[in-house]
């Protein structure tokens, strides 16, 4: 069995590819199976590690999807590709998981962290696909009205270890599980970017690290527009890079071959 590290290692891009109408930065680009298809095949050419294809958009103030909707999304799109290219599903519920993984993807990315649906640890389990496990602070709908903690940092690391513990307890072999801190999932700016200078300290769970900063409106905010919606490339780049360099292996990313550039050449300069 190959750990998460050695299939992905640091560092790798993964590719995201929202089938929904709504996602705060995409919703709508790759609502059609032969977009999302087509976008798919492009990111892996671009250097892409994997693609995640998701079917619910969990931006802030989003409301949850049905699992028929959520399969009616991307099940054509899985079918496609799922055989062929590396792929992921971004979903929360171990039905739309359980398909994804049949079909061939290879990791599920669960922004709940097995907390939405009971069923989920044991779908990841039985499959055998590698996982992520994110930390969110709240849910969608109200995830940014006001978020609090006493040390974030802190905070999401034991959130994550108890987590971690929760998957190997329920037969998720450790070795398949990377952890991210959940940029903007109940989080101000600050918060945000603290988590990616304090990084090591995440790093230190011995868990390879997912960051997902890519076009997240705490890079428009930073740049002076308090009202953002999303932030630029060139900001997104530079939140994946530092985030690299703080030790994160997997980056979740918009704009594969521009950040596939970027990273090669961060590691380069690190040597
Ligand atoms: N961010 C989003 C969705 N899924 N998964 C992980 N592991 N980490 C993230 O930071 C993360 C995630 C939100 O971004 P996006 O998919 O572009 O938007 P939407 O949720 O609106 O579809």
């Amino acid at each position: 069995m190959r750990s998460i590290e050695e299939r992905y290692p640091r560092p790798s891009v993964m590719g995201i590819v929202n089938v929904t109408p709504d996602s705060f930065s995409d919703g709508g680009v790759n609502l059609r199976p032969a977009d999302a298809i087509a976008t798919a095949h492009r990111m892996i050419a671009e250097g892409a590690a994997i693609v995640d294809v998701g079917g619910e958009s969990t931006r802030p103030g989003a409301e949850p999807v049905t699992a028929d909707d959520e399969l009616r999304r991307v099940l054509p799109v899985l079918e496609a590709v799922a055989g062929e290219l590396p792929v992921s599903i971004d979903t929360a519920k171990a039905e739309v998981a359980r398909r994804a993984v049949e079909l061939g993807a290879e990791l599920v990315n669960d922004v709940t962290a097995l907390r939405g649906d009971v069923e989920m640890a044991e779908a990841v389990a039985e499959s055998g696909a590698y996982l992520c496990l994110m930390h969110m602070l709240g849910e969608p709908r109200t995830m940014q009205l006001d978020p609090r903690y006493d040390d974030v940092v802190s905070d999401v690391k034991a959130f994550l270890e108890e987590r971690l513990r929760f998957a190997v307890s329920e037969g998720i072999a450790e070795e398949r599980v990377c952890l991210d801190p959940g940029i903007g999932f109940g989080k101000t700016v600050e918060q945000n970017f603290e988590l990616i200078r304090r990084l090591d300290e995440l790093v230190d769970l011995g868990r390879p690290i997912m960051v997902g900063f890519s076009r997240k409106s705490s890079l428009g905010k930073v740049l002076g527009d308090p009202e953002a919606k999303t932030g630029p490339l060139s900001a997104s780049i530079a939140a994946a890079v530092t985030a690299y360099e703080r030790g994160a292996t997997i980056l979740r990313v918009h704009d594969v071959r521009e950040h596939v550039e970027a990273l090669a050449a961060a590691q380069a300069v690190a040597g």
